[in-house]
């Protein structure tokens, strides 16, 4: 396509301080440059060809512009003054930035690698209501008492009634979970009805409380088209629920920025499930850096981030970059609390540990259910497991030493090897 006008080039030198700035890997075999304007044109004021009502006074306020151009790395650095912006609104700036351009044949592939916004776009934004501090003040953690956060999914994915999941989540909070989330794909079925399964739950937890002076937290899962997410998230509210679970990517932007402004004093968990359908292929998509940018800025209190040790794809420098974005602290926004889940066992807390610190919520759904003695051995196991680390001893020793059974069984059963004094 005939894209025209180097007037997108500003590879000299150009104002940013209020531009959206946006770093693109891009592959043509095309022009590398005319590629480049292409894609600027397109997410700005452009289209294939010239067209008459563009004029000066709006190109020069509103048109996107090529800041860098590195051929040989296949990255492209774009500008976005903010005028083209709707305030606080992520599906608009999702169109403009991460909306045609992916599609255009002047591009083999195009992926948005990362994303900085100026104060005039961001400040609107909510961003957590509360964040890693409130998320762990809910369950009694304190700078003094300071650790990582337990959570367990209930399991099977699906198919339990309410009573017995019920069940499954009283066992992993008795055992020593904090936090215990639905199935991402477990909302409202005729095996397990939404309403049912929370109040069940619910009196669970207040059972786990009364027994153990532990406060806890129960992520419903609201996931739902819009309405009936509100009334559900009013149920969880009603019923003296303190979080609610939102897949983020299957059910958008629109929907979480709606559900935030509610502001009804429940923490957001954020399921990213589908996330991988956009972030995985390394040539072309949105990488889960950009997303979990995108909903901090929404307002999620906590957000699934990765492992690196577990079962889903994802390398440590990637993985680190958005546990990063997550928590800097630079931001006017809150910070979010990571969620490490997948293929994660009572041997996985010491590395994410080791690699992410205390301000993680470590998920273990089969790690702890798949425990030989059950649910209640496996949250001990996992719990033990993060004694062991705040002791700062090897996790075999300590529960070769503390005679810690579950740990011990555990240990075996997932096949975490012994680390010798010499190694
Ligand atoms: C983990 C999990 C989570 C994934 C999500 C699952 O269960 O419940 O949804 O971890 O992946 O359904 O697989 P297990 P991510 O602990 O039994 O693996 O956190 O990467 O979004
Ligand atoms: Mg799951």
């Amino acid at each position: 396509m005939a894209y025209i006008d180097n007037k997108y080039l500003a590879l000299d030198g150009f104002d940013t301080s209020d531009s959206v700035v946006c770093t693109f890997l891009m592959k043509t075999h095309e022009d590398y440059t005319k590629a480049a304007i292409e894609v600027a044109a397109e997410s700005s004021v452009g289209t294939w060809v010239k067209v008459h009502s563009l004029t000066e006074d709006i190109f020069e306020r509103l048109a996107a512009r090529v800041i860098e151009i590195s051929s040989e790395k296949n990255i492209i650095k774009i500008a976005y003054p903010s005028g083209l912006f709707e305030k606080a609104s992520l599906p608009q700036m999702l169109s403009l930035v991460a909306g045609n351009i992916f599609g255009m044949k002047s591009v083999d592939s195009l992926r948005l690698l990362d994303i900085a916004f100026p104060e005039s776009i961001s400040s609107p934004y909510p961003g957590p209501a509360f964040g890693i501090e409130g998320f762990k003040k809910e369950l009694g953690i304190t700078a003094s008492n300071d650790r990582p956060i337990i959570g367990t999914i209930v399991k099977p994915k699906m198919g339990l009634p309410p009573d017995k999941h019920a069940e499954v989540a009283y066992e992993a909070w008795y055992g020593g979970v904090d936090f215990v989330k639905d199935d991402e794909p477990q909302t409202d079925q005729d095996f397990c009805r939404f309403e049912d399964r929370l109040v069940k739950v619910l009196e669970k937890a207040d059972l786990v409380k009364e027994e153990t002076g532990r406060k806890v937290v129960y992520a419903a899962n609201i996931t739902a088209p819009l309405p009936k997410m509100e009334r559900r998230a009013e149920l969880v509210k009603e019923q003296g629920g303190n979080c609610m679970m939102i897949d983020v990517i299957t059910t958008g932007f629109a929907s979480l920025q709606y559900m935030r402004d509610l502001d009804l004093g429940l923490l957001i968990h954020a399921h990213r499930a589908m996330h991988a359908a956009i972030t995985r292929v390394p040539d072309h998509g949105i990488t889960m850096l950009v997303l979990a940018k995108w909903l901090r800025l929404a307002g999620v209190d906590s957000l699934h981030a990765g492992t690196v040790v577990g079962k889903m794809e994802g390398k440590y420098p990637e993985v680190k970059g958005i546990y990063d974005a997550l928590r800097d602290p630079s931001w006017k926004q809150k910070r979010v609390l990571p969620v490490a889940s997948g293929g994660l066992h009572p041997g996985s807390v010491p590395p994410i540990v080791d690699m992410f610190g205390y301000d993680v919520l470590i998920n273990a759904g089969g790690g702890i259910h798949g425990h030989p003695k059950g649910t209640i051995a496996g949250a001990r196991a996992m719990r033990a497991a993060v004694e062991a680390v705040i002791q700062k001893r090897d996790i075999w020793e300590y529960a070769e030493t503390e005679d810690h059974k579950d740990l011990l069984i555990a240990l075996e059963k997932f096949g975490v090897p012994k680390v010798s004094k010499e190694d």
